[in-house]
């Protein structure tokens, strides 16, 4: 078993126990499958030289049910847990804003044991009248199980990148190949991804392919072809290799990587200069003959084009910019200084301000910015302005002592319901910076949800508002607001928007991203960071960054420290 397969049954171990109400240990569990899931060693190769009860949150009765795993496949405990409870229940908390509470509420009081049920309750209006509910927690709850319906089944960027890096070595290593590389969507670094493209230039496809249906997390092989296989992963993700002669590489390159209509304007490029493009190269039309197919770049030439980064391939405008010699030089992962969005364990991150710090200082940052939840969020155990205090006075300790990076002192403060942050101005003067963010109310109407932000905006201590549209991918829509007003009034007021790195928000958007520099808006990247393996989540921040067309001077995380301080004293 993985880490991953562990993790999960121990986060469904911790879900079961809530439903049915068991206190603090669901929370034991779920830290337990944090830290598993956080390991960079696998379980399997952990135990043989340590103590499972090493690992953070582990102790003597979970270390026990991770070795049943490891050695069964399988945890009786679980089994029972499942037998008490209708499996549908644990369903039910799939809908937003269903949590363990409201699910078993509603299984205890109108006997709701599954999605069908509760929508057939919700529709047939018997939750209004059950005590903490109304007409309003009826539509809410229609409107999740039909977001929850419309869930695309593609994978957020965060997952199957490191699944797809990890194939992608093994068959670089044992194949010994030297062309190898993602395609598709994945190459592209979009925010979704349907499925996992994987291209490979060899002029030996049979060895190829063997080492592929060799690879250890491989569930089966559903199809072999010549030039094709797709495996599908123990873990359900499904991954596409094609294997071409090395002479067509570039060619095939071009072509799976996309997107299709990057590609129908270069093939009819091709057309009206005599020519034919396809995914075995760009040839002439009349005499067939090969113009380009082993260089990527050759092909883009060949039309007349400077080849421009994956990312920017979604027909974009990004041809005729290459066209034109305007191409962006886009922001890249070496041009990022340091990281905004961080939380640690004085609220609801699983690291210390120190561990961080030396963290970012691995990466080669210049600075790390610490944002604590504030005071009102309590179920992030937001910090009271005493506790922030405190953990002022040590995160500037803590930045003497670790040379080389300089620990910014800041805080993810709540933009109240009317707009208002969360700390009197006086404490927020003491921060380095502030960074505003939504976590509550979210289905206000747009005008006022508008006129919240404003106010946010309006307040001269704020630095970055964060997630500004608030989607969670896959699970929950934008809340309303107008944002091209949301746009002006943080140009206005020097006010950065972030790019939330973390996998499931990437917000803003690549789209808004672009919208933010053509409004004359500066991006602060912010992983959003509760542990010290988040911090890498920056990738999938700067990804999003290009996507967005962004450069170095769009991006805050660009400025060297000193040029920072000055920016944020002002
Ligand atoms: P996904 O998997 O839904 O996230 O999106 P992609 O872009 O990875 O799409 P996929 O996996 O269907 O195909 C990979 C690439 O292959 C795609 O980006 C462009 C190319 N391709 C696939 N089908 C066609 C097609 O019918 N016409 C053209 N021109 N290109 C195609
Ligand atoms: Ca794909
Ligand atoms: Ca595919």
């Amino acid at each position: 078993m993985r880490n991953s397969e562990v993790a999960s049954a121990l986060y469904e171990v911790a879900d079961l126990l809530e439903l049915k109400g068991v206190a603090f240990k669901p929370n034991a569990y779920r830290k337990a499958a944090r830290s598993i899931e956080e390991m960079k060693l696998e379980l399997s190769d952990f135990r043989k030289t340590s103590n499972l009860r090493d690992i953070p949150g582990v102790g003597e009765a979970i270390a026990k049910k991770v070795e049943e795993l490891l050695d069964t496949g399988r945890l009786r405990y679980l089994d029972e847990l499942k037998e008490e409870l209708p499996a549908g229940l644990l369903q039910l908390m799939d809908v937003p804003d269903i949590g363990p509470k409201t699910a078993m509420h509603l299984y205890k009081e109108l006997r709701v044991t599954n999605l069908d049920e509760l929508r057939a309750a919700a529709a047939s209006h018997q939750i209004r009248d059950l005590k903490g509910f109304g007409p309003k927690s009826e539509e809410r709850i229609l409107q999740g199980i039909a977001l929850l319906e419309r869930r695309s089944g593609r994978m957020l960027l965060g997952q199957a990148y490191p699944i797809a890096e990890a194939i992608r070595a093994y068959l670089a290593g044992r194949a010994a190949l030297e062309l190898i590389s993602v395609g598709g969507s994945l190459r592209r670094m979009k925010e979704t991804i349907g499925d996992i493209d994987l291209l490979a230039g060899s002029d030996d496809p049979g060895a190829v392919m063997d080492v592929f249906a060799s690879y250890p997390r491989a569930e089966e092989l559903l199809e072999r072809g010549p030039t094709k296989a797709v495996l599908r992963l123990k873990d359900g993700t499904q991954v596409d290799l094609r294997v071409v002669a090395v002479k067509q590489y570039g060619a095939a390159l071009q072509y799976f990587t996309g997107n299709k209509e990057h590609n129908v304007v270069l093939r009819s490029m091709a057309s009206e200069r005599g020519m034919k493009l396809n995914e075995y190269g760009l040839f002439k039309k009349d005499t067939g003959e090969v113009v380009a197919s082993e260089r990527e770049e050759d092909i883009y030439e060949a039309l007349g084009l400077r080849i421009m980064p994956p990312e920017m391939r979604e027909n974009r405008g990004e041809i005729e910019a290459s066209r034109r010699g305007k191409l962006p030089r886009l922001v890249e992962m070496a041009d990022i200084r340091g990281d905004f969005h961080a939380h640690t364990l004085a609220s609801d991150g699983s690291a210390t301000i120190e561990e961080m710090a030396y963290a970012a200082k691995g990466k080669g940052y210049e600075y790390l910015g610490i944002t604590d939840h504030s005071q009102s969020l309590k179920v992030a155990n937001g910090l009271t302005v005493d506790r922030l205090r405190g953990n002022m006075d040590i995160a500037r300790h803590i930045s003497e002592r670790v040379e080389g990076v300089q620990v910014l002192i800041g805080a993810e403060v709540e933009v109240l319901g009317d707009g208002k942050l969360d700390y009197p101005d006086d404490v927020l003067e003491e921060l380095d910076y502030v960074i505003g963010a939504v976590h509550t109310k979210f289905s206000m109407g747009e005008r006022e949800m508008t006129e919240r932000l404003l106010t946010a905006l309006s307040n001269e201590r704020l630095t970055i508002l964060a997630h500004p549209t608030g989607r969670v991918l896959e699970q929950r829509e934008p809340y309303a607001f107008d944002m091209d007003r949301v746009m002006r009034a943080a140009k206005d007021n020097e006010v950065c928007l972030e790019l939330n790195a973390f996998p499931e928000r990437l917000d803003l958007s690549d789209v808004n991203c672009r919208r933010a520099k053509e409004g004359g808006v500066r991006v602060a990247i912010g992983t959003d960071s509760h542990s010290v393996a988040q911090l890498d989540y920056m990738l999938y921040g700067v990804a999003t960054a290009r996507r967005g067309w962004l450069e170095k001077r769009d991006v805050l995380n660009c400025l060297p420290l000193p040029d920072l301080v000055d920016f944020l004293s002002r």
